[in-house]
């Protein structure tokens, strides 16, 4: 068995139809050759973020018996990943999977998918945002965008930024209590954004082009393939730069087609992330 083959755990939901959490997620994670296991905070018809009349169901009351289930039979994860989460129970609830069922170097990386765009996605509250604090001061690894960060750290939201505020931003993030940092969407000129990471005190960013603003489904993508970089054994900074170059490439492959605007074709880029890897 190869030393890189890992037992990831994601905890996220299922959108059915929108190329969003899971359904990336698993698929991303699997390319990356990590055992990829789940656990669906909510079914939705589709994601919440343009769609109307979604239907949802929250699963918050299974996760206890599933949490009891694994831990009986012994399983434990190398890592575990969340991303959008169905109620603040949950939140509770991951903590304690995270306590519980992390192997003995376990890394928990949280992106705190609840806001974009200086707004909280419809299901989301004040109240939820005071809950996914507890939940990404207490991960080893948080990757918010700079809206996430603003609400994480109270910061009021701001479209035009220099590196002193954002700076500023990821040091409240740090005195709040996060480890390591990627922060997403970094953008300081109109034609390229980049992600700034804030590891053992030291900032690096890298910059790459921006093609399209605020395409859906890419914190996700990002994300996954961020993880699976990670567990592959690259550092926080070549993970970071290695799915920044990949999510680029998706939202490369998927714009000029008006139909998919709720998502990306990542699964189109899947080979060229794997080439990424060097897998
Ligand atoms: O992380 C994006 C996401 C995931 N899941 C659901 C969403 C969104 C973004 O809006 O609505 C259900």
């Amino acid at each position: 068995m190869s030393s890189t083959y890992r037992k990831i755990l994601t905890v996220q939901d299922i959108s059915c139809v929108g190329q969003c959490s899971l359904t990336v997620a698993l698929p991303i994670l699997s390319a990356a050759g990590m055992e990829t296991c789940i656990l669906p905070s909510a079914v939705l018809s589709t994601h919440t973020a343009g769609f109307s009349g979604y239907t949802v169901r929250d699963l918050t009351e299974d996760i206890p018996a599933i949490t009891d289930h694994w831990e009986k039979e012994g399983i434990r994860f190398d890592a575990v990943y969340t991303g959008y989460l169905g109620s603040r129970e949950q939140i509770a609830y991951v903590k304690d999977i995270i306590c519980r069922l992390s192997s003995a170097d376990g890394v928990s990386i949280v992106d705190p998918a609840m806001a974009d765009n200086g707004r909280l996605y419809p299901a989301f509250d004040a109240n939820y945002v005071e809950a996914m604090k507890s939940l990404a001061f207490s991960a080893d690894l948080i990757l918010p965008n700079i809206t996430e960060a603003c609400f994480l750290t109270d910061t009021e939201y701001r479209e035009d930024y220099d590196e002193a505020w954002i700076t500023a931003l990821v040091t409240k993030l740090c005195d709040a209590g996060a480890k390591t940092v990627v922060l997403t969407g970094v953008s300081y000129r109109p034609d390229r954004t980049g992600v700034l990471v804030l590891e053992n005190g030291t900032e690096s960013y890298y910059e790459h082009r921006r093609i399209a603003k605020g395409c859906h489904g890419t914190g996700d993508v990002y994300a996954s393939a961020f993880v699976g970089a990670l567990m592959n054994g690259r550092s926080v900074y070549d993970a970071a730069a290695l799915a920044a170059d990949y999510t680029v490439a998706c939202i490369e492959v998927t714009q000029g087609d008006p139909n998919h605007w709720y998502g990306v074709k990542f699964e189109l880029e899947l080979p060229e992330y794997i080439r990424l890897l060097g897998r």
